[in-house]
């Protein structure tokens, strides 16, 4: 039998506070957290639920520097937007604080104190590049050099963004340090390491063998590092940003981001329940579960339980329901090339649509596998389930109970059979959300509720009350009583998920019931209860709207396609004689058509100058509208060698630039020259 629990202590992963947050951040952690958290608090259930900004770490270092500001600054700007974003789609932390507050680095260094103090770490004295022109230790980060596979001379310590090889900075080619220019040194320095593999047998039977319920992916990644062997890891670092390793004989070190950041878990709560933080982190009956993406596995499961348990006064995560990740249109959501939907424009383009977001969010979440958002997708899913079916099936029961019954709950008499089949299929679709939930599967939670609504939707569809009012008005007032209580389960239904449309529907009908438990009664309306005016749930998506969102994201690629565009190198030295062996001329296009059944192909008819011409070229695919190029003048190759493509004598060739995208431009005089004159 599952352990039984008193309280639910709910964590989500600490956003790095050097950008804002974006679609892949709510998919992946905030959203389920936040239906697990509604849920539980629905069911009136004790619950936390804990968040914060990471502010601490090189990348922050680097932003500011960039930018000429403090690390500090960068993280206040960025927490503000992150904690902003987040408040707006509804996500109901109990404290979003962040990692630079006085109570986090007390805390975070006390956990340190403590485990130094119990022999819990060991040193270890390597050697590490140093800039003696800046005279600090340089982060792998602010090495840059070689990558010695692509040749990249751009590659970082840790990484070539070219070709995406993981590196350590001895694999650069030409190192030489970020800060000050200058080529670093090797010089010893020490850390202290927590001796991860000390604790391998232990983690080994608790999660191998105590946790097999845990997400497939969770336990896979977990027993594969099992497998290969734990290894010590370091907790300080050479830097001068973060909180200070608090022992006298460590100048310019602090802790390592990863040992201080889920610390900001415990301060968080330290900071909001000063007295009785304890009791949710100490007592074996609180259920501590992480919520992550799939990257921070490790930290999660393994790193940092090793921590808690070298304390030993801590209790260790009972879940760890970590998501894969979720690309945008095909692409891997990136921070520095713009690939993303970041939650604050998203906001200000969809006003009032965050329950649409978290809709599409959670019915294509990550749980299993990574998965792909599309704007094609977020306007289906508005426009053929919430509103062709949540949204439809609420205005109908509103407006006719409106239309036949002055907006009040008419009696409910007698259920007949097909009623009381309908009432059944509701519970039992109740009692399979409660499973789901209970067990992390938001996306197929959701599902159900949806089929709910969709119960609904049938149920008026075979009733049709509209056709009974003429003749039995007390069977109608049955059918409306059922769909009304229908629409009053599906505004506790959808609270976990769908909170602003919950919050407007109970308000619409006047439900002040607020509870897991009443979901599956029919007795939530009274008869004679009076309900509020009807008002639509969800609109229509028009096509225009997200064909700008795609278009956006269009324009992001071709700014990163140029950006990252190396021109090629220039071909062997021509002679002028050669170069006027190639007779290049203006002509203006008389007319221009598709070829047909060749895709690439355009038949132009140019006059050039003498008498007119055809040529082929293989632009069709960018120039959708051939019409439209009919009166441009173009240039084109009037020596060359007549070629016959698809039954067509081609008579020279138009000349066009390459993009860095691979799109074909035509070539045209900046302004009308006579027909024929050579280009030279
Ligand atoms: N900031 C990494 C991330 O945002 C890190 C998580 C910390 S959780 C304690 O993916
Ligand atoms: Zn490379």
């Amino acid at each position: 039998m599952a352990k039984q629990f008193k309280r639910t202590l709910i964590t989500t992963a600490l956003p790095y506070a050097n950008g804002p947050v974006h679609i892949g951040h709510l998919a992946g952690v905030y959203v389920p957290a936040d239906i697990y958290a509604r849920y539980l608090r629905l069911k009136g259930e004790e619950v936390l639920m804990i968040g914060g900004s990471d502010e601490h770490g090189v990348p922050i270092t680097i932003k500011a520097r960039n930018e000429g500001i403090t690390p500090q600054e960068v993280v206040d700007r960025y927490h503000t937007i992150i904690k902003r974003s987040f408040e707006e789609f509804g996500i109901s932390f109990d404290i979003y604080s962040r990692t630079t507050s006085a109570i986090h680095h007390k805390t975070a260094s006390g956990f340190f104190k403590t485990l130094y103090d119990k022999g819990e770490f060991i040193t270890k004295t390597s050697e590490q590049y140093y800039d003696e022109e800046a005279k600090q230790f340089l982060a792998d980060r602010y090495i840059t050099g070689k990558c010695p596979h692509c040749g990249n001379e751009r590659a970082y310590g840790d990484q070539c963004e070219s070709c995406g090889t993981s590196l350590s900075p001895l694999d650069l080619i030409q190192p030489h340090s970020t800060i000050s220019g200058s080529i670093p040194v090797m010089k010893e320095t020490t850390h202290w390491y927590l001796p991860l593999d000390k604790h391998e047998a232990w983690l080994r039977k608790w999660i191998l063998e105590e946790h097999k319920e845990w997400k497939p992916n969770v336990y896979g990644q977990c027993k594969s590092w099992l497998d290969m062997g734990l290894q010590p890891r370091a907790v300080s670092r050479d830097l001068d940003w973060g909180v200070p390793v608090p022992l006298d004989d460590a100048k310019g070190k602090v802790l390592y981001v990863w040992f201080d950041a889920p610390i900001g878990y415990i301060s968080n709560t330290i900071e909001l329940l000063p007295d009785t933080w304890e009791t949710w982190w100490k007592d074996p009956e609180t259920k501590l579960v992480h919520f992550i993406g799939k990257d921070n596995i490790v930290f999660h499961c393994i790193v940092f339980p090793s921590m808690l348990k070298a304390e030993g006064s801590y209790i260790l995560p009972e879940n760890v329901p970590a998501n894969e990740f979720l690309n945008l249109e095909g692409d891997k959501i990136s921070t520095s090339r713009n690939w993303a939907v970041w939650l604050h424009e998203y906001l200000e383009e969809f006003p009032g649509k965050q329950d649409v977001l978290r809709y599409v969010l959670t019915a294509n979440a990550p749980e299993t596998k990574d998965n792909d958002f599309t704007w094609k997708d977020f306007q289906a899913r508005n426009n053929n389930e919430l509103v062709a079916i949540f949204g439809n099936f609420v205005n109908r029961a509103l407006v006719l109970t409106q239309k036949y019954f002055d907006g009040k709950v008419p009696a409910q008499g007698i259920f007949n059979d097909y009623d009381q089949q309908t009432i059944a299929e509701f519970v039992a679709v109740k009692v399979e959300m409660e499973r789901l939930l209970d067990n992390y599967r938001f996306r197929d939670a959701l599902k159900e509720a949806m089929n709910l609504a969709r119960i609904g939707n049938k149920y008026l569809a075979d009733m049709e009350p509209w056709k009974l009012a003429k003749t039995d008005m007390e069977r109608v007032s049955t059918i409306m009583n059922l769909s009304l209580q229908i629409t009053a389960n599906l505004a506790i239904a959808f609270e976990p998920f769908l909170p602003f449309t919950a919050e407007k529907l109970r308000d619409m009908i006047g439900l002040n019931l607020w509870e897991w438990n009443a979901l599956g009664s029919f007795a939530l309306l009274p008869e004679g209860h009076v309900l509020g005016e009807p008002a639509l749930l969800f609109e229509k998506i028009e096509d225009d709207v997200v064909e700008r969102q795609v278009q956006k994201l269009l324009d992001t690629r071709k700014a990163n396609e140029a950006a990252a565009y190396k021109a090629p190198p220039v071909k062997e030295k021509v002679a002028f004689e050669d170069f006027m062996k190639m007779d290049i001329r203006v002509g203006t296009v008389l007319d221009c058509q598709r070829v047909p059944k060749a895709d690439k192909l355009l038949q132009f008819r140019i006059a050039d100058g003498l008498e007119e011409r055809t040529i082929l070229s293989g632009i069709a695919q960018y120039y959708p509208d051939p019409k439209a190029l009919i009166g441009m003048q173009v240039c084109f190759m009037a020596n060359f060698e007549p070629k016959k493509l698809r039954g067509i004598m081609s008579e020279g060739m138009i000349l066009s630039a390459e993009d860095a995208d691979g799109k074909l431009v035509i070539i045209q005089p900046s302004a009308k020259v006579t027909n024929g004159v050579e280009v030279k």
